[in-house]
C-alpha cells in the first residue's frame, strides 16, 4: 500500500470508528517505516477532525464520538512507543500535564506528553478532568517548574484561568511556567489569562516548552 493510501486509510479507521483497523494500519505503517507522527497529524488526527465536523453538523453523535477517539487511541498506542525511539538522556524539565476540570478530552493532552517525554522533559500526566488542587498537588510533589493546561471546549477554557489564579493564591506562579493549549485555545486567550504560553499542536506544544524553561 502506498504512503497515501494508508494515511488515508488510517484517518478513515477513525472516521468509521473501527479500533482494530487503525490498530492493524498502524502496525502496517511502521513496517512499512513511515513516520510515526506524520501517521497521527495526516492519519489519524485528520480523522478526528472529520469526525469533528461531522458531530458539528449533526451527521454523528456521541457514540461516533467515542469509538472514534477509541480508534485513535488504539492506533497511538502502537504508533507512540516509536515516537519514544528519540528520548534524550538528560531531563530537560519537569512537567506536570492535565486536562482541566470538567473536561473529558485526553487524546491531545496525553499526545502532547508524549512528545514532551521523547524530547527530554520528565512528565507528570495527571489525567482528565483535574482541578486546579490536583495540579498544584503534583507540581508541589514533583517540584515541576512547567504546568501544561488542555480544554478542548469552550465552556471548559475559564478553568485554565482558574488555574493560573490558584497559582498564584498558592504562591506557585513565580515557580513555574504555564503552558495552555487545546482545539478552542488561542495566543489572545493565552495572553488574557495571563498563561505564559499557547502551543497550536503537540510539536509546538515541545519547542515553547524547551524556549520556557531554558533549555
Ligand atoms: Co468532544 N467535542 N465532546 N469528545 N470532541 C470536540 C472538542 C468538539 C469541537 C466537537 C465539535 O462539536 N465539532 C466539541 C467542542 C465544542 C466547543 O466547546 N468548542 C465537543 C463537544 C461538544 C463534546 C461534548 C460536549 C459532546 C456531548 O456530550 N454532547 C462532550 C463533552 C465531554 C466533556 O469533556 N465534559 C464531548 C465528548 C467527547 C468524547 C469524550 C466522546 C471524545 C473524547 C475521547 C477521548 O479523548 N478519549 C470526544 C472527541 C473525540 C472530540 C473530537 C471529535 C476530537 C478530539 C481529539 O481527540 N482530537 C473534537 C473535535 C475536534 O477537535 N476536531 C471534539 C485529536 C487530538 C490529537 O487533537 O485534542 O485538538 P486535540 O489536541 C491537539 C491540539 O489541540 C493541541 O495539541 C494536540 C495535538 O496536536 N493541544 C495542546 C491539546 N492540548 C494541548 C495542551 C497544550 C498544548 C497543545 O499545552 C498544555
Amino acid at each position: 500500500m502506498s504512503r497515501e493510501e494508508l494515511l488515508s486509510k488510517l484517518a478513515q479507521a477513525v472516521i468509521d470508528g473501527e479500533p482494530e483497523d487503525a490498530e492493524e494500519l498502524a502496525k502496517q505503517a511502521l513496517e512499512q517505516g513511515l513516520d510515526p507522527l506524520e501517521c497521527i497529524n495526516e492519519g489519524l488526527t485528520a480523522g478526528m477532525t472529520r469526525v469533528g465536523e461531522l458531530f458539528s453538523c449533526g451527521d454523528y453523535f456521541l457514540p461516533d464520538l467515542i469509538i472514534g477517539g477509541e480508534a485513535m487511541k488504539t492506533a497511538l498506542a502502537i504508533l507512540e512507543p516509536a515516537l519514544m525511539g528519540d528520548q534524550q538522556r538528560n531531563v530537560l524539565g519537569r512537567v506536570v500535564l492535565g486536562t482541566v476540570e470538567g473536561d473529558l478530552h485526553e487524546i491531545g493532552k496525553t499526545l502532547v506528553g508524549t512528545l514532551l517525554t521523547a524530547n527530554g522533559f520528565q512528565v507528570t500526566d495527571i489525567g482528565i478532568d483535574k482541578p486546579a488542587a490536583d495540579f498544584i498537588a503534583a507540581i508541589k510533589e514533583t517540584s515541576a517548574t512547567l504546568v501544561g493546561a488542555s480544554a478542548l471546549l469552550t465552556t471548559t477554557m475559564t478553568q485554565q484561568k482558574k488555574l493560573i489564579e490558584a497559582l498564584v493564591e498558592a504562591g506557585l506562579r513565580d515557580q513555574v511556567k504555564v503552558l495552555v493549549g487545546g482545539a478552542p485555545v488561542t495566543a489572545t486567550w493565552a495572553d488574557q489569562i495571563g498563561a505564559d504560553g499557547y502551543a497550536e499542536d503537540a510539536i509546538s506544544a515541545v519547542a515553547l516548552a524547551k524556549q520556557l524553561v531554558g533549555a
